[in-house]
């Protein structure tokens, strides 16, 4: 009998696997269902291609953006309970949905090899190029680590790792990325996670936290444009992926902040009337001038609002760790 290789791949992409222009034939039938929906909407999850992830690295380097930057401070300073508290039952999966650059679970995860905590780290995203870039830099800064990045949205990565990796496993969902759900969206997926879970298993959820309505706004409208050039991009993405003649000079982005739903909602509104052709999806779409395209929804929260969703998911809380300024927050959860 042959001994099982311990190697892992460097990189599985699911969205690849045998699916020819699936994924292209998905995009092109979401736009035109959001197209053709009034009020017109676009959903944040295509925000990601290669130009999109470069530009969402330039947003969180932006002065405005303080999330980030909280959330480094929140992750720096509470490492070693934070670490402990993940590694403190052997072995385990530790499985990064939306991982992005890492910046924040690089600081995680060396802390946990200096500790020698015995895990796998599988980071997921749906940009390959961000997985790229994430396989290569994991080797260089932290050698030893093992690791295997996995391309996919988050349902079919659930179902990858419930098919090929068991044991404990620790789900970290950082940077707000809940804060993209509706509400009633993100119950559901709490209650997806943790149905690929067992109970003891944890989840570590950073949440943006509500605020200073100035300091969200100014957060999705930067006094360079950055935020702009990333809404903007979805209409580019549609012209390169989807043969459309969007002229994307003729919308603009427009961000506001709804303090009593504690939720940013970014636009893209047409300055002009106009039509758009988009050649996959073998029809054209109407604008009226000032019409606006949805593109985004960021909620932020309470913190009973917190306790009070993910409990309603199969969790209970364990620890909720803050910056100073109480302005963003890390959450650990255990599946029971
Ligand atoms: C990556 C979803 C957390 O909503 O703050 C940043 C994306 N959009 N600026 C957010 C984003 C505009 C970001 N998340």
């Amino acid at each position: 009998m042959e001994l099982k290789t311990t190697t892992l791949d460097p990189l599985i992409n699911l969205t690849r696997k045998e699916n020819g222009n699936k994924d292209l034939t998905d995009f092109a039938n979401h736009v035109t269902a959001g197209l053709s929906h009034t009020p017109k909407k676009l959903s944040s999850r295509y925000f990601y291609d290669g130009p999109g992830s470069a530009l969402f690295q330039q947003i969180m380097e932006l002065p405005e953006y303080y999330p980030t930057r909280c959330e480094y401070e929140v992750i720096t300073e509470n490492k070693s309970a934070i670490a402990a508290h993940l590694a403190s039952e052997g072995f385990f999966h530790l499985i990064d949905l939306g991982a992005g650059d890492a910046l924040k679970t690089k600081i995680l995860l060396k802390e946990l090899q200096e500790r020698r905590a015995a895990f796998e780290y599988l980071p997921v995203d749906i940009s390959e190029d961000a997985m790229q870039q994430l396989s290569s830099s994991l080797e260089k800064e932290i050698p030893g680590l093992n690791h295997q990045a996995v391309v996919g949205d988050y349902n079919d990565s659930l179902e990858w790792l419930q098919q090929n990796k068991s044991g404990r496993k620790v789900i970290l969902f950082l940077g707000s990325n809940i804060g993209n759900f509706e509400h009633e969206e993100s119950l559901g997926f709490l209650r997806k996670i943790r149905s690929h879970l067992e109970p003891g298993d944890s989840l570590l959820m950073g949440i943006d936290l509500r605020k200073d309505p100035d300091t969200i706004l100014r957060a999705y409208n930067d006094f360079a444009g950055v935020t702009a050039a990333f809404n903007l991009n979805l209409l580019h993405r549609i012209n390169r992926e989807l043969g459309g003649n969007f002229d994307v000079n003729g919308f603009i982005h427009y961000p506001i902040y709804n303090p009593q739903e504690g939720v940013m909602r970014s636009y893209l509104v047409s300055k002009q009337e106009q039509d758009v052709y988009i050649q996959a999806t073998g029809r054209s779409f109407h604008f009226n001038a000032w019409e606006a395209i949805h593109t985004e929804s960021s909620y932020k929260y309470t913190l009973p609002q917190i306790q009070a969703m993910v409990e309603a998911s199969g969790f209970t809380l364990e620890t909720i760790f803050q910056d100073k300024e109480g302005c963003f927050a890390d959450v650990i959860f255990h599946a029971v």
